[in-house]
């Protein structure tokens, strides 16, 4: 049977590295879509309607924003990533609140950008809402220090001797600290990224190997296909017409199901996706964009509560 997640993604994304490990770890099959590196996205757009950031999850009409929910959403499936007797889902959420925010920031400040083609930093400038430098040496040097000290963190938990961040199996923990150092190995191959040597973090470099390992042993033995990114609109728009709203709590007083509002990243991508609320619970909400638009694919676009800030257009209460 064909697999029913489709990965849209881009190979030297750290966010989308995340998912492609779980989705390795749980032994899920996948289609992988992918796009550019910088914006313009035109065969993304229409299903993402206005969401700028990688990567994305899509599950027939639903498309899933944000790592945090896209694992949310995979945890629903076969092999947990929070077995018994290992910190569960709101601890791991709290973990990566570090592993998202500080850490990954001060990592992808080390960037070369100074080297780096002009399309791609302008797109960047406009991804984060503010000039990008290259550091002079004196910060290069103060971030590299600070960046130490959060890899230290992730040698420290190791250092008790455990096999995985959480204990002795492996959980989303390592799946949101396992995209730091990919990152800056994988940069580093062209030899241009500055930062900490992994070769002062022994446990972590241990550990990296682990959870490398596992995740070979355990994925699927045909675990993607490549996927035409038209194809997975077609997937899209094959689907029936998009379920009616629900909602498992009580909505927040400002908007209901049927409220028109935008929903808009706290950091960074900060585009609004403006649609019809057709879901809500204290997790996640779900947007229709095209009951607003008409444009592009008729989607439930999802996003996590967390991180996202929504503006009302027509309360409708
Ligand atoms: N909080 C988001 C962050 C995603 C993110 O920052 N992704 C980066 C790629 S690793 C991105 O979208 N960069 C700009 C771009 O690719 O256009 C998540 O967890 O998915």
């Amino acid at each position: 049977m064909a697999p029913s997640i489709i990965l849209h993604h881009y190979a030297g994304s750290p966010f989308a590295e995340k998912i492609r490990l779980a989705l390795d770890l749980k032994g899920l099959q996948w289609f992988s879509v992918e796009h550019s590196n910088v914006m313009p996205r035109p065969l993304l757009e229409p299903l993402a309607h206005g969401y700028r950031r990688i990567p994305v999850l899509q599950i027939g009409q639903d498309v899933y924003c944000d790592t945090s929910l896209i694992l949310d959403i995979l945890e629903e499936r076969q092999v947990p990533l929070y077995p018994k007797g290992t910190p569960n889902k709101g601890w791991i959420k709290a973990f990566s609140l570090w592993t998202d925010g500080p850490f990954f920031q001060l990592n992808t400040s080390l960037l070369p950008w100074g080297k780096l083609n002009e399309q791609f930093l302008k797109d960047r400038e406009q991804f984060v809402g503010r000039k990008i430098r290259q550091a002079d040496p004196a910060t290069t040097e103060r971030i590299t220090s600070t960046l130490a000290a959060h890899y230290a963190v992730l040698d420290s938990i190791l250092s008790d001797g455990r096999q995985f961040l959480a204990g002795e199996q492996p959980t989303l923990a390592d799946v949101h600290g396992y995209m730091h150092p990919w990152f800056l190995l994988a940069i580093r191959q062209g030899k241009d990224m500055l930062g900490p040597d992994l070769k002062n973090y022994p446990h972590m470099a241990q550990w990296m190997k682990r959870v490398k390992e596992t995740a070979t042993k355990r994925k699927h033995a045909q675990s993607y296909q490549k996927l035409d990114p038209s194809k997975a609109i077609d997937l899209a728009e094959m689907q029936s017409k998009v379920p009616s709203g629900q909602g498992e709590r009580p909505f927040p007083i400002q908007y209901s199901l049927g409220s028109t509002i935008s929903v808009t990243p706290d950091d960074t991508g900060r585009v609004p996706v403006k649609g019809k609320v057709v879901f809500c619970s204290n997790e996640r909400i779900a947007i229709r964009p095209y009951a607003v638009s008409g444009q592009g694919v008729d989607t439930r676009v999802w996003f996590p509560r967390m991180g996202y800030s929504v503006q009302v257009h027509d309360a409708k209460l």
